[in-house]
């Protein structure tokens, strides 16, 4: 077993219950900006999510909801377009109404940050809204908390590929078994074990009927010292909320 040197968060549902009432509201503002009759419902939003990133995830409620839309001659331009949108309205309401992140994160954050292990971050969502997730409901510098910020279109396959994750190891100079992911979702999961890293999960209000086969543990939450996790599946010993301790001393890293 490697030392454990880093944690690589997931963001969307991982740190903050983000898509339901912000990604999919934002996504929404926009179908209505733009005059679109287009409206994802919470249910259909949860069978949308099976398509990681805003721009697919367009394309794929095209391709399977809405064969009657006239599609125009430069789809892919105007798909680009709506999404800068949804991004806009996605920052200006992370800015407003800030998101609370979700139980342990906070405080498993700081804990990393005094006991030097190094953080990461990989996810499929755009960079700017994972620094605006940051800013607003962690710390003014936190983004400076993190080496990599791997986000997005910066890698050619998304989640469910392992490449955002190998490319969050390469810019932090990282082999998988000194790593421990923090995911939410299936996708996530086949994403960081495909990148060879034990993951941790915490279900998120869409994921948690999702296949985790392999995960080091799967958890409500990471939870608190006064409010315990719940152990959906794996053996946590008599841990109650996850810390570094945890993450170190549950001989999970390979
Ligand atoms: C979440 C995603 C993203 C967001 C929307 O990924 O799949 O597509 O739903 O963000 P993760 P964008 O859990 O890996 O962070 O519209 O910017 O793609
Ligand atoms: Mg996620």
């Amino acid at each position: 077993m490697k030392e454990l040197r880093a944690l690589l968060f997931d963001v969307d549902g991982t740190l903050a219950e983000t898509e339901r009432d912000a990604h999919r509201v934002a996504f929404n503002a926009t179908f209505a900006e733009y005059k679109l009759d287009w409206n994802w419902s919470v249910e259909l939003y949860g069978e949308l999510l099976a398509v990681t990133g805003g721009k697919e995830r367009m394309q794929f409620y095209l391709d399977k909801y809405r064969p009657d839309y006239q599609q125009p001659d430069d789809l892919q331009d105007f798909i680009i377009e709506l999404h800068k949108n949804k991004t806009k309205h996605y920052n200006n309401m992370l800015t407003e109404n800030p998101l609370i992140l979700r139980p342990g994160v906070r405080r498993l954050l700081e804990e990393a940050r005094v006991r030097g292990i190094r953080l990461g971050i990989a996810t499929t969502t755009t960079p700017e809204n994972v620094i605006s997730l940051l800013e607003h409901s962690l710390a003014p510098d936190a983004v400076s908390w993190f080496e990599v910020i791997a986000a997005g279109s910066m890698v050619a396959a998304k989640k469910p590929a392992p490449d955002i994750y190998n490319y969050a190891m390469q810019q932090m100079n990282l082999q998988a078994n000194q790593c421990i992911a923090i995911e939410d979702s299936h996708n996530g999961i086949l994403s960081s074990q495909a990148a060879g890293i034990t993951t941790l999960i915490t279900v998120s209000n869409y994921t948690r009927n999702e296949d985790f086969s392999g995960a080091m543990v799967v958890l409500d939450n990471l939870g608190e010292p006064n409010q315990p996790f719940t152990v959906l599946d794996g053996d946590v010993g008599d841990s109650t909320y996850v810390d570094i301790d945890f993450l170190t001393s549950s001989n999970s890293i390979g």
